[in-house]
């Protein structure tokens, strides 16, 4: 695996990739003024290239994992602008404007609880614990929209390893930073920080949990919840937890945002399940973004094969 650091970044580095992809077409579409404003402000981002937003890596040597998806992948920018972070907003294109200052770096993750080696790691040390693979998952938010993305990461059973939790572990609970300072859209999304998640432990160490740190070859943008987050593919979207600090193993279920919230609406589990509607819409369909047409929805997201029987025996319908 190949990090490119900042001092040698090259102009795609530090370019937005809807600059660099069709910049023709995305000029165009700005207009003459707009052009020239973007001109000033990209020589700005050259000159400090630090800058998070641009300070991209990119991944090399990927392993291609055999739970990818062959379905046509979103774009970049489908996946870059269309965000759930409500640190940053509660628009879907919020994220994308107010997080572009968020600083990732330095980055620790705290791993703490039942386990025999609690410690913190830093992202260097998350990036080199296990081979990063390329997965092409399909992510299905509870809000009925769904993406493929090319994550990019690896099993979160290779942390757990790390650590060595202890039997008293039932349950893994996940943290998201939180500073208001830097996310003061926070305050108006009527959810409380930081965001916490929970899964039991079999999910998380269920082989399709993954760790991830980045997406499209490179490193996690800001808005998709750099540098490291979780993806359960066949779950809704709010389990995955964005721009996690902390890792808990615990004894007992830990409590989730969006449960906390309104419990009626949003369980625990959150498998994805065309079958069991949310109180105000039917889950039974989803619309893939970039798409006219909505789709079925798949029962766990269509990854039933590898996580159904982690299930069995229980009643679905309850345990939402
Ligand atoms: N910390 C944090 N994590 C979060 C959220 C959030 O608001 N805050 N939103 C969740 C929801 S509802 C979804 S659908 C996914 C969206 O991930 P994406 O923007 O990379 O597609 O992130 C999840 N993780
Ligand atoms: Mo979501």
């Amino acid at each position: 695996m190949l990090l490119r650091k900042a001092p040698d970044l090259t102009y795609a580095d530090v370019t937005p990739k809807s600059l660099y992809l069709d910049r023709r077409k995305f000029l165009r579409g700005m207009g003459i003024a707009g052009a020239a404003a973007l001109a000033g402000a990209r020589l700005w981002d050259l000159a400090s290239p630090r800058t998070s937003a641009f300070a991209a890596t990119k991944f090399s040597g990927l392993i291609k994992s055999p739970f990818s998806t062959t379905e046509k992948q979103n774009t970049y920018d489908d996946v870059t602008h269309y965000n759930n972070f409500y640190e940053f907003g509660t628009d879907k294109s919020d994220p994308s404007k107010n997080a572009q200052k968020f600083q990732t770096a330095p980055w620790t993750v705290s791993v703490e609880g039942a386990v025999k080696k609690p410690r913190q790691f830093t992202l260097d040390e998350i990036l080199k614990l296990a081979p990063l693979e390329e997965r092409i998952y399909r992510h299905r938010c509870v809000e009925a929209w769904s993406i493929v993305v090319p994550w990019i990461g690896y099993s979160f059973s290779a942390l757990a390893k790390a650590v060595e939790p202890t039997p008293k572990a039932r349950y893994v609970a996940f943290e998201s930073y939180y500073d208001p300072r830097q996310m003061p859209w926070g305050k108006y999304a009527g959810i409380d920080f930081p965001y916490v998640e929970g899964l039991r432990l079999d999910e998380a160490m269920n082989p399709l949990a993954l760790l991830c740190v980045g997406m499209y070859g490179e490193s996690l943008p800001n808005q998709d919840g750099a540098p490291v987050r979780m993806v359960l593919p066949w779950k809704y979207g709010f389990k995955s937890a964005k721009s996690l600090v902390k890792i808990r193993f615990t004894e007992k279920q830990p409590p989730t945002t969006w449960n906390r919230m309104a419990s009626n609406e949003y369980g625990f589990y959150a498998n994805v399940n065309p079958k069991v509607d949310h109180p105000r819409w039917s889950q039974a369909k989803e619309r893939r973004l970039g798409e006219f047409f909505k789709r079925e929805t798949l029962m766990f997201n269509g990854y039933g094969e590898q996580v159904a029987s982690m299930y069995n025996g229980m009643d679905l319908r309850k345990n939402y």
